[in-house]
């Protein structure tokens, strides 16, 4: 089988970047090593950021969002018994749409099957090759035979846990790496959401964050010890402990999904190799307190579509050599601002009541300057995608 483009991943990072280059009459298969039912149901982000949903709306496949979205003109910061609201609207002049990753996944296979273009689920066994050279190709295996996929580009949006970063040869990428002492204890339930937008909560006992996934389902996420055991949190324990956190009444109800989701901060450089692109989480992780992962994965992927049809128009590798240097402009100052949210909202073992003072000052500080929040606003709603 031959293709121009071959996408290894079928998350939000390659099932756009498959719709972007079909917008651009380029052809490209998408492999996917999990079930349509599964990656449909994964619960992950919910944040989008203007940008994110002007690509979707622009694409059209943003239809659904816009009709089962909800926007949001700001959040809540809570610390010292009190919420404060940072208002986008007023700061930034935008806002950021709560739909779910899944619903938007969802979207994307939905157009991508509607057009009869290629994507299979359930592959296994891939393995990229020859991307140092002009015909580069995948090996993968689905429905018990062995294929091989001939092309002219291969994408790498397979995720942290994926095969691409790892078939570049040793020496080539330079890892850059920050593990947190904490987790996230994330449960979504059939509860109405106890706030009309988002509150993160620095409270003395650790971080919480009350979002939601529409006006029925609540998504709630409390800070805990990595190695967590979720057979400790019984549904009352979890309500109370919430509950404690977030100040607010919570309205309680049935918990649909409980996880636990590590935190770090991770990137590679470069993005590239040859003719393999990196892309979304295959390239950089960041922790999810500043609702970023889904929201940087589009934006590589836009600058990446943008970079290929720039050489199928003109043969030019221009773009393409710039795609790494290009996104990691952006994908830095991601990395700084989910790091900073991250440091100013959760409790650090290490902490003593110096550091706890610090970070109320500066919670303070935020809520307090205007300079200080629209620096906050500017950063949650999305930085330009050539920041
Ligand atoms: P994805 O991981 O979404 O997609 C990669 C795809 O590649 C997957 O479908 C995988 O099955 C497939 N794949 C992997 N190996 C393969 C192989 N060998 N062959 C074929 N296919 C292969 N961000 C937030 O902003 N808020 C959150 O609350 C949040 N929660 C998260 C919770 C978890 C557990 C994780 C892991 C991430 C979370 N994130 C969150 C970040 C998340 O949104 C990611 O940034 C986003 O999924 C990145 O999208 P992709 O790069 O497309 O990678
Ligand atoms: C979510 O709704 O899942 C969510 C929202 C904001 C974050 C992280 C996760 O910062």
């Amino acid at each position: 089988m031959r293709t121009q483009v071959a996408i290894i991943g079928a998350g939000p990072a390659g099932l756009l970047l498959a719709h972007l280059l079909h917008l651009r009459g380029i052809e490209s298969v998408v492999l996917e090593a999990k079930s349509r039912e599964y990656v449909e149901s994964r619960v992950r982000a919910g944040v989008l950021e203007h940008q994110t949903v002007d690509v979707l709306k622009e694409a059209e496949v943003g239809e659904r969002m816009m009709r089962e979205g909800l926007l949001h003109h700001g959040i809540y910061l809570r610390f010292d018994g009190a919420s404060h609201r940072i208002d986008f609207g007023e700061l930034t002049g935008r806002a950021v749409m709560i739909y779910g990753q899944q619903e938007v996944v969802r979207d994307l296979i939905a157009a991508r099957l509607a057009l009869r273009e290629p994507l299979f689920f359930e592959v296994d066994s891939v393995s990229v090759h020859d991307f140092d050279s002009d015909h580069p190709s995948v090996r993968y295996r689905s429905g018990g035979a062995e294929h091989r996929l001939q092309c002219d580009f291969i994408a790498g949006c397979d995720g942290f846990h994926g095969v691409c970063r790892d078939a570049i040869p040793a020496g080539v990428l330079e890892l850059f790496e920050r593990v947190y002492p904490f987790a996230w204890l994330g449960i979504l339930a059939e509860a109405r959401p106890a706030s009309h937008e988002l509150v993160y909560a620095s409270h003395e006992d650790g971080f919480a964050l009350l979002s939601m996934r529409s006006q029925t389902v609540s998504r709630l996420y409390l800070q805990c010890a990595p190695e967590e055991d979720l057979a400790e949190w019984t549904d009352e324990r979890l309500w109370t402990e919430l509950q404690k956190r977030l100040g607010s009444q919570l309205v309680t109800g049935p918990i649909l999904q409980k996880s636990v989701t590590p935190m770090r901060s991770f990137v590679v450089e470069p993005m590239s190799c040859g003719r393999l692109f990196l892309a979304g989480d295959a390239a950089h992780i960041v922790p999810p307190t500043g609702a970023k992962g889904m929201n940087q994965a589009v934006a590589d992927v836009q600058i990446l579509a943008r970079a290929l049809g720039i050489f199928y128009k003109s043969r030019q590798f221009d773009a393409l050599h710039s795609y790494s240097q290009t996104c990691l402009r952006r994908v830095w100052k991601v990395q700084r601002f989910s790091w900073w949210m991250t440091t100013l909202l959760h409790r650090f073992g290490t902490d003593n009541p110096f550091d706890r003072r610090r970070q109320l000052a500066e919670l303070d500080y935020i809520v307090s300057s205007r300079a200080a929040s629209q620096t906050l606003a500017e950063n949650y709603v999305g930085l330009p995608l050539e920041a």
